[in-house]
């Protein structure tokens, strides 16, 4: 019980007289990040990838309040509601306070942590030792720090034997990650957010900025070159209202699109020879591909008009300094990864990219989504090397003192072929960190059914209530943002510092610590001797980064992280620079083996699912306000947050379907797809195009209609479309939820 008892000191202050007289001595002390009584600390915001700085206002060294950082590069001062409103979902009564099991009366019980992490060990490795190895799989997220991420996918791959594991940035990044690999020879988004400010033309493309990532907005609107601000999207988004063209192009017709924006460009001879000579492979080929995306064809096929059309590439041709940005409406999506390749080609066939205001750019989702893409140990090995390369085996094992029979040889299944694994009766295990899976996956009755075949299910969260808890056999009480120490890797590279400014709920311990914990009940504990804490951690990865592309070995200590407001990759060791913006490929060399960036593209595909006689509507999924994150467990635990966003679940459709189906503002409807049906308030506005529809993703019934199809490279489930039908409610069939 003594490493726990070390644990409970540091996560929720003194439980002995002993601690309390003499902390040094179990060397982890309570977090002081300040010594000072009432004092301030910053870190960065524990929600979106945008990663503003705040300022924790502190009494005792807890956090009493906070306020945006004015002097973080990011946010200049600025923060939108969720920011402003982080510290409050934490001490919600819902906080998961102790360890809980299921017991044989199908109710969660309370448990103590011994209980727990002995029933995890006995029961993972019990069902190891009947089914293999394999059959017990994890799925992270992109919302812990990033020491956490790499010892979770350290622990799981090298500890406990576990071959497969993905996380929730398959739901969200895994095209973008793909595309620029494929491209760029390295998953590498190429900008700083200074571009926002320097580009003359921004090209938003399936990203509704003003509700996702409030603070770039906020960042264009600092921009003083008063840019063309373009906005390619089938709903009149709130972004799309604030901008100076709008191109409401038919849903997935994207590709159709931006080839046909590129047969123009060539076409009028507005394309940079010498940057596509000197950087890039496979042109030629590509403008052969080009040549049947006539104006008629792609009019036609996206529902903009010709001289739309030439409006655009004109506009793009004008621009000195012409940025693309993608988001969901991007990367969720059938081919997901070839349209991002359409953008990517566009920047590079037009010689924008390496230059301020310029840039091929994926904006990420979630807090960490990139330290998830760099350090899970998911889908690439630790530090973006190769599992399937005996070289880096060799080099991860030898930097971690492992044995390197113990790293996989093989690639992970992606979130989908795990849960298709549950099915075949291959997965027999799963254990969930962070992310909840019965509420957002797609298809979600598909996923509820099959996780209820698991021979055991581990959820570690930081409330009890979720989806997911709710069907756990064992949950374990994490702590959340604000409650531990580590770093957060934003959108364009900045690695930014998380801290410790609250006291843990209960028994609720960190990530960080119940890693450790399971380390030690499993038998490994003496593999992770050196991972003692978050930032012994970051100092591993510092090693495991050298020499790669985002090699961040120059990084010192966290103490320079603070003192530089956040460092983007790549921070090698010897780089001496006081800039607090850096973009990438400003020589025009990419991480290829000739240095060149590749053209890539394929033929558009029909998407999966087609409106029909039957389900006439396409629906459209996403985020509903800057007010509700993702499954809601956080964003409605404040009260203020909750004045700012529908209550109910809404439906956005074109006033004129509305009159044709006898639909009145405001009245209850049934959706269905051919997956579920569920009632959701009817919201006619002009913004959505006839025939489609809007449901946000905040909702627990949502995906209930959504269909599982998934782009073939990325393996990035297409969350917006799907056939349904919308019905009048006659009468209340009471037994349905809503
Ligand atoms: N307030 C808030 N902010 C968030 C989040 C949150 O939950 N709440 N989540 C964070 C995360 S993890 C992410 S990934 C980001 C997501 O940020 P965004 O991607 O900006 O948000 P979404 O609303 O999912 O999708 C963006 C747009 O894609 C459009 N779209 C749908 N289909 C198509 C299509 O075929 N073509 C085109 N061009 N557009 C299409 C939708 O109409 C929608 O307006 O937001 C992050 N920020
Ligand atoms: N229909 C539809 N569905 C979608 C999308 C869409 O556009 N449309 N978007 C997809 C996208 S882009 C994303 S990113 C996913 C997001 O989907 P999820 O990852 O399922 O959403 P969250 O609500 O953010 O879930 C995070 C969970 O982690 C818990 N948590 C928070 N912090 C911590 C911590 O520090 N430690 C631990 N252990 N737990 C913590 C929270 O309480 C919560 O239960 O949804 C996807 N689903
Ligand atoms: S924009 Fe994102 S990072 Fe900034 S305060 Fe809002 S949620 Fe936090
Ligand atoms: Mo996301």
């Amino acid at each position: 019980m003594g490493i726990l008892k070390q644990f409970f000191y540091q996560e929720s202050g003194p439980l002995t007289r002993e601690l309390l007289l003499d902390p040094g001595k179990f060397g982890l002390g309570m977090v002081p990040a300040n010594s000072s009584p009432d004092a301030t600390t910053t870190m960065v915001c524990g929600y979106c990838s945008v990663g503003c700085g705040l300022r924790i206002h502190l009494k005792n060294n807890e956090a009493v309040n906070l306020s945006p950082d004015t002097d973080y590069p990011v946010n200049l001062g600025m923060a939108c509601p969720k920011g402003w409103e982080a510290l409050s979902p934490l001490k919600a009564a819902d906080r998961a306070t102790t360890p809980y099991l299921r017991s044989p009366d199908n109710k969660l019980k309370p448990i103590d942590w011994n209980t727990a992490l002995n029933i995890f060990t006995q029961r993972f490795k019990a069902i190891q030792e009947k089914y293999g190895a394999e059959s017990v799989a994890f799925l992270s997220t992109g919302q812990i720090v990033m020491e956490e991420m790499a010892f979770l996918g350290a622990l799981a791959k090298f500890g406990l034997g576990m071959v497969h594991g993905d996380g929730n940035t398959r739901q969200c990044m895994a095209t973008a990650v793909v595309a620029y690999k494929q491209s760029f020879g390295f998953d590498a988004p190429p900008y700083t957010y200074k571009d926002f400010e320097q580009s003359d033309v921004i090209i938003l493309v399936g990203s509704n900025l003003c509700i996702a990532h409030p603070i770039l907005w906020e960042r264009i609107c600092k921009n003083l070159n008063h840019p063309e601000i373009i906005v390619v999207d089938p709903r009149l988004t709130e972004t799309a209202m604030a901008a100076t063209q709008r191109y409401p192009l038919l849903p997935k017709s994207d590709l159709s699109f931006f080839y046909g924006i590129a047969r123009i460009l060539i076409e009028k001879g507005w394309v940079d020879h010498s940057y596509i000579e000197n950087h890039t492979n496979g042109f030629n080929e590509f403008s052969k591909h080009l040549e049947s995306f006539t104006p008629d064809r792609v009019s036609k096929e996206t529902g903009i008009s010709k001289d739309k059309l030439y409006q655009m590439a004109e506009t793009i041709h004008k621009g000195q300094r012409v940025s693309f940005w993608w988001t969901m409406g991007v990367n969720q999506s059938h081919e997901g990864v070839r349209l991002a390749q359409s953008l990517i080609n566009l920047a590079l066939m037009t010689g924008n990219i390496g230059k301020p205001g310029t840039g091929a750019n994926s904006i990420t989702g979630q807090c960490n989504a990139m330290g998830s893409r760099l350090y899970s140990n998911t889908t690439n090995l630790l530090g973006c090397h190769d599992f399937l390369n005996a070289l880096d085996r060799e080099k991860v094992a030898q930097i971690l003192g492992l044995d390197v029979s113990r790293i996989p040889q093989v690639n992970s299944w992606a979130y989908d072929q795990i849960i298709e694994g549950i099915g075949a009766g291959k997965i027999k295990g799963l254990w969930v960190i962070a992310t909840n899976t019965s509420h957002s996956w797609i298809h979600q009755s598909f996923v509820n059914e099959l996780l209820k075949e698991l021979d055991f299910l581990v959820v570690q969260d930081m409330y009890y209530t979720t989806e997911t808890a709710q069907v756990a056999d064992l949950l374990l009480p994490a702590t959340g943002w604000g409650e531990k120490e580590g770093c957060f890797i934003n959108s364009e590279r900045r690695i930014g510092r998380v801290k410790k400014v609250a006291k843990a709920p209960g028994q609720a311990l960190s990530d960080f610590n119940i890693f450790r914990l399971i380390a030690e009940h499993w038998g490994c504990g003496e593999l992770f001797k050196e991972w003692s804490s978050p930032e012994h951690v970051f100092q591993i990865l510092k090693r495991i980064s050298k020499g790669t592309p985002a090699d961040i070995s120059g990084i010192r200590d966290y103490a320079m992280i603070d003192e530089a407001g956040g460092i983007q990759w790549p921070y090698p060791e010897g780089l001496e620079t006081k800039e607090k913006e850096r973009r990438l490929f400003e020589d025009g060399r990419y991480y290829t083996k000739d240095s060149k960036a590749q053209f890539i593209f394929s033929d558009p595909q029909p998407m999966s699912e087609i409106p029909s006689q039957e389900y006439p509507f396409l629906l459209l999924t996403g985020r509903g306000s800057s007010s509700q994150w993702h499954t809601q467990t956080r964003t409605k635990k404040s009260e203020v947050l909750k004045k700012l966003y529908p209550q109910q679940i809404y439906m956005e459709m074109n006033p004129e379907d509305g009159e044709a189906r006898g639909i009145k503002p405001n009245s209850w409807v049934y959706v269905e797809s051919r997956r579920g049906k569920i009632k959701a308030k009817a919201y006619l506005t002009p913004t959505i195009q006839l025939g489609q529809l809007f449901i946000p993703m905040h909702y627990h019934t949502t995906n209930r209609l959504t269909n599982p199809s998934f782009d073939p490279y990325s393996r990035q489930p297409s969350y917006k479309a799907c056939a349904v039908n919308v019905r009048r409610i006659e009468h209340w069939e009471g037994d349905e939820e809503e």
